[in-house]
């Protein structure tokens, strides 16, 4: 009799795991998706990426715009913690303020997928996998541009003042590309930062504080730019105090986006450094992997390149952001 009953009883749990299992296999994969905000094309740009991914791979996707707010974006994850979402995809507006929320997300057991920014939360257990670029490494990229172009254009010992529009202040690009940057002009002590400032990633805030830099009277060489939109708007300020952008002073941004292009096919902007924001692919292939339980590196670089003035229409009509 034992025998029968035991039978009964491990043919009842196959039957279950099956139809969980095949339960699974109908239902979508459910992701919830807390976003830094719309304050820049790069940003729009990495929002439809994911999106379209998303879309494409047939995933329930709850999309939650932050709108650079760190209170809305702890709000959504929470909320995605009651929805019982099967991953969770995150950019955080700045690196710290997380712990709670973080530590909830990990005691629910939903994997977390970190994108584009960081936290400064130690360690790198409580999230799966980062997707994103090296914002250290763009600092650098821009300093090693500027130094070889000086050199170049037989400025190399010039005393040159650089003013710098910093992101959003807390933010892990900000940190790092301004890190990056001095880290490379150290070795030129005639290289040097006057004057500095948030424009907090904005076109419109990069603009009005390149117009106080302006106001300030002192001589501007270099505009260091922590990402285009800033950049873009503060060529504006810069044409409307009457000097050339690109000549009078050397316009530096990072993102690569088209707008970058535009400027500086029209011979106002020096140089971009890619910074690319098309991390949707990336992010579908991860959640997927997590769902299949596969292992997945702790971080995953996109690749990035330096574009300067001698790009072609070409270059400018084939980008995607
Ligand atoms: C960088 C990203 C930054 C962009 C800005 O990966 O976090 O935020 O450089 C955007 O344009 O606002």
């Amino acid at each position: 009799m034992k025998l029968k009953a035991l039978l009964v009883f491990v043919l009842a749990a196959v039957l279950v795991s099956a139809c969980s299992v095949a339960f699974a296999a109908d239902r979508k994969i459910v992701v919830g998706f807390a976003q830094i905000g719309a304050e820049s094309d790069w940003r729009v740009a990495n929002t439809n990426s994911i999106r379209t991914a998303c879309e494409e791979a047939g995933f329930d996707l709850r999309f939650v715009d932050g709108q650079q707010r760190q209170e809305n974006q702890i709000k959504a994850l929470r909320d995605f913690i009651t929805q019982g979402v099967d991953v969770i995809g995150f950019s955080p507006v700045v690196e710290s303020g997380w712990d709670e929320v973080i530590a909830e997300i990990n005691e629910a057991g939903i994997p977390l997928i970190l994108l584009d920014r960081t936290t400064d939360i130690a360690g790198d257990n409580y999230f799966v996998t980062w997707i994103g670029s090296d914002f250290l490494e763009e600092g650098r990229k821009a300093g090693r541009w500027l130094v070889e172009y000086m050199q170049k254009t037989g400025r190399g010992r010039d005393e040159i003042n650089i003013v710098e529009l910093q992101g959003t202040v807390g933010s892990g690009p900000a940190i790092d590309r301004k890190k990056g940057f001095e880290e490379v002009i150290k070795d030129y002590p005639n290289l040097r930062i006057t004057q500095s400032q948030t424009g907090d990633f904005t076109r419109d805030l990069g603009k009005t504080v390149m117009e106080s830099f302006l106001k300030r009277g002192e001589r501007i060489d270099v505009l260091y730019a922590h990402n285009d939109d800033m950049a873009l708007g503060a060529i504006q300020a810069i044409k409307e105090a009457g000097l050339k952008p690109a000549e009078d002073v050397i316009v530096i941004g990072v993102d690569a986006v088209k707008g970058a292009f535009e400027a500086m096919l029209a011979g106002e902007m020096n140089v971009t450094v890619e910074c690319s924001p098309l991390l949707g692919p990336q992010f579908v292939e991860a959640v997927q992997a997590i769902m299949a339980g596969k292992e997945l590196p702790k971080i995953t670089y996109s690749i990035e390149y330096v574009y300067s003035q001698e790009v072609t229409r070409r270059v400018v009509d084939g980008r995607q952001f």
